[in-house]
């Protein structure tokens, strides 16, 4: 008897001799060794859906911040969470199954251990950033849907942040928790309204420069644009740059939110003048950086640390203005790589309290959903707002007592609006950000002077075995190897304001070091002596 299955894996046969992993951002490697992975996450979302009784699952084909040849894939969960950690397991022993047999068996192993009914329906919805190897693997995919009998929607190419909203928009479609209408219109015009709502008559000053890493943002800004208030209408100038999809060996190079980050440069592209404020997104338009360059020519990057604690400010106000403050209370979710300035600002000016997590969205985004509204960014730009149910409520159901307080919650019930709540979203994060400048008639540079970043340096250190190096007290401390964490204590203690960690990379082969002090010498000085000591 045909086994649809095994016919599928036959199509798309393993190579030999590599081993895969879902990790922190699903699987990730060299586009030409993907073609029997996509298959076999077809497969996965297939059963993924039908454990979830038929809800629509995602499937995003992308490489975020990668270079061009490199691309990946993820799954997303009926609410556009991160796939849950079990299923991260399943789908990693999916992709290393040697045989066509084994991977048909398998799948039918899952399905008995789960319990899952092959007669449920199966539904998947996909879409893809603009590399060049996206047409074939999305193939690769479809072949592992169809074999598994799934129903599927291709949305051809989307930011990932607008996958998440397709997925959860198809979830709660004609339920009282609707998200909006699942197409690309609908993100747009949510998002626009939202803008403008929010905005409520404040207009932007001066203009944006977004990079858009010559990745899928370019376009979908582009089309967003359409439907934001124009300048005439008390809006925003925009100018989009970096936004070439027909050239695939462009995207990430020398420009977008890693390269800024990582470069503490802009784009050489960039033609903004001094005080102008910019932005760069990354290649799948989910993690968003601000910068400018002062009058003396000197870069000053407003990451996501500092979009946290403007975000957090602001909100902070907005629930006090319209008076929710004894029911509602704000928390930050930061990574080890928040600036030890910014969790300072967050705890003592701002008075709100700090959770840390280990790296990666899928843990910031767990511990912001303990909280009222929690408000989470990793320093590379990826983060979002959530607010629990409980607290939504209270914000529809509270009623003003004075002008003031209807301003504020007039203001705050757009901005929950203009916040994705599915997942960090670069477009949606860059228009609260001006939402935010915009009503505190902030420059960049009244943003920046909020604190000082303490002096860091980020350093990659390569090592025979990654493995071996063991976290606890999220990310902050080695367990193993045994006894270096003592020494870097002692490093630490030799310079001014010190912290360093060393943690292994989910994404690379490599350990990577942070340290940061006093001053420039002492942070460079005591990241180099932390590499030192685990090389
Ligand atoms: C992944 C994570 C990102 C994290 C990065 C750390 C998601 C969607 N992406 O890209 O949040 O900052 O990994 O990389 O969770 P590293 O482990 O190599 O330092
Ligand atoms: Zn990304």
């Amino acid at each position: 008897m045909a086994d649809p299955i095994a016919e599928a894996a036959q199509k798309h046969p393993a190579p030999e001799g590599l081993t895969y992993t879902y990790g922190t951002a699903g699987f990730r490697t060299k586009a030409d060794v993907l073609d029997s992975v996509l298959t076999r996450v077809g497969l996965i979302a297939a059963l993924r859906s039908r454990a979830l009784k038929g809800q629509w699952i995602g499937v995003m084909i992308t490489a975020s911040h990668n270079p061009p040849g490199d691309n990946g894939v993820k799954l997303v969960e009926p609410l556009g969470n991160m796939l849950q950690e079990e299923w991260e397991v399943l789908s990693t022993t999916m992709a290393n199954k040697a045989t066509p047999e084994d991977v048909s068996q398998y799948y039918r192993d899952i399905a008995k251990t789960h319990r899952i009914d092959l007669a449920t329906p199966a539904r998947v919805v996909v879409a893809r950033d603009t590399r060049a190897s996206g047409a074939r693997l999305l193939g690769c995919l479809v072949d592992g849907l169809k074999a598994a009998g799934a129903d599927y929607k291709d949305f051809g190419f989307l930011t990932t942040p607008q996958l998440h909203y397709m997925v959860r928009c198809l979830n709660t479609e004609g339920t009282p928790n609707a998200y909006g209408s699942p197409t690309e219109k609908g993100y747009y015009e949510k998002f626009g309204a939202a803008f403008k709502n929010a905005l409520k008559g404040k207009k932007p000053s001066g203009g944006l420069t977004v990079d858009c890493a010559n990745g899928v943002g370019g376009p979908k800004l582009t089309e967003l644009i359409k439907y934001l208030p124009s300048e005439d209408e008390g809006g925003l100038k925009i100018t989009v740059i970096n936004d070439n999809v027909i050239k695939p060996d462009s995207l990430n190079v020398e420009c977008g939110a890693d390269y800024v980050k990582t470069n503490q440069r802009a784009p050489p592209s960039s033609k903004a003048g001094p005080n102008d404020r910019c932005c760069s997104l990354d290649g799948d338009a989910d993690r968003v950086v601000y910068y400018f360059k002062d009058d003396s020519n000197v870069f000053h990057l407003l990451d996501g640390d500092r979009i946290a604690t403007l975000v957090a400010s602001f909100l902070g106000d907005l629930i006090r203005q319209s008076g929710l403050a004894e029911q509602i209370t704000i928390g930050v979710v930061q990574t080890a790589y928040a600036n030890g300035a910014a969790t300072k600002y967050v705890e003592q000016t701002l008075k709100l309290k700090v959770d840390c997590t280990p790296t990666g969205v899928k843990y910031l985004h767990h511990a912001a959903e303990k909280l009222d509204i929690g408000v989470y960014f990793e320093a590379n730009g990826h983060g979002t707002v959530i607010f629990s149910h409980e607290t939504l409520e209270a914000i529809a159901r509270h009623e003003a007592r004075n002008p003031g307080q209807k301003e504020a919650l007039d203001i705050l019930r757009a901005t929950v609006e203009l916040i994705n709540q599915a997942v960090g979203d670069a477009l949606s994060d860059m228009l609260l950000v001006e939402v935010v400048l915009a009503h505190k008639n902030w420059t960049v540079q009244n943003w920046l002077s909020t604190y000082d970043d303490l002096p860091n340096r980020l350093l990659k250190v390569t090592v025979s075995d990654r493995n071996r190096f063991q976290t606890t007290d999220a990310e902050r401390r080695l367990v193993k190897p045994e006894g270096i964490q003592k020494l870097i204590d002692q490093e630490v203690q030799k310079v001014r304001q010190g912290r360093a960690f060393a943690r292994a990379s989910g994404t690379e082969d490599a350990v990577r070091v942070y340290a940061e002090a006093a001053t420039r010498a002492e942070a460079d000085d005591l990241a180099r002596r932390v590499a030192d000591l685990v090389k």
